[in-house]
């Protein structure tokens, strides 16, 4: 079971048509195919509201649901899912999208913005993970690694070695998730959660 009950609230192409937000706001990000679009899926279970695929480059765009995480009605947050970066070949496109992405999603979230990266633990962090860094500065993210289901746990503490630049950076995380078996699904929600009563006055 997901957060609550989902509805589509809004998709556009780019990032200075992103509406300013009326709820606490998740924008989901990583490289492309690592599975964004599935977690969305899961987190807003039983509707499927963002399309995914076994290819990489399958979202186009930004589109946000919003998602009632509890109890009152008002506990409502939106989850942004983004295209995945390193799809097209690194033009300068590419990277005229994410700066402004990053001001746009950070000026028009009044309600509070996290950030959620995800890493595939069977890739290693290249430029793009750390560019993306760079581009929110100080603002926080929570770091999640996807497909866990994959992943002995003999295995995890050499992949968060690779990674510990980027953990060292995140306010909060790894969680390891699988939108698989579930794994990590409930503390992941518990975030969610408490995210949006922080931000819900
Ligand atoms: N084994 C496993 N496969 C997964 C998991 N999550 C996603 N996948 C698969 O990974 C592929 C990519 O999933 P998407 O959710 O479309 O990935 P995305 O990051 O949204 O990709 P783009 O929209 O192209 O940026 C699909 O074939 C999914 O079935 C998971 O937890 N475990
Ligand atoms: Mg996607």
């Amino acid at each position: 079971m997901g957060l609550g009950k989902s509805e589509v609230s809004w998709t556009v192409m780019v990032p200075d048509k992103v509406p300013m937000a009326k709820h606490p706001r998740w924008a989901v990000v990583g490289r492309s195919n690592v599975g964004k679009s599935s977690l969305l899926n899961t987190l807003t279970h039983p509707r499927k509201l963002f399309r995914t695929g076994s290819k990489p480059g399958v979202t186009i765009g930004l589109i946000a649901v919003t998602v009632q995480v509890a109890k009152p009605k008002e506990a409502v947050l939106e989850l942004v899912d983004l295209p995945g970066w390193g799809f097209a070949k690194r033009t300068a496109d590419e990277k005229k999208f994410w700066g402004p992405l990053s001001d746009a999603l950070n000026e028009k979230s009044p309600k509070g913005l996290l950030w959620v990266m995800l890493g595939d633990p069977m890739r290693v962090p290249l430029d793009e993970e750390f560019e993306f860094m760079d581009w929110i500065g100080h603002q926080p993210f929570v770091f999640v690694f996807t497909k866990s289901d994959r992943i002995h746990e003999n295995s995890r503490a050499e992949i968060e070695e690779k990674w510990q630049p980027v953990i060292d950076r995140a306010s909060e995380g790894p969680i390891w998730v699988s939108s698989q078996n579930q794994e990590g699904l409930k503390a992941l929600m518990t975030s969610a959660r408490d995210f949006t009563r922080l931000h819900t006055t």
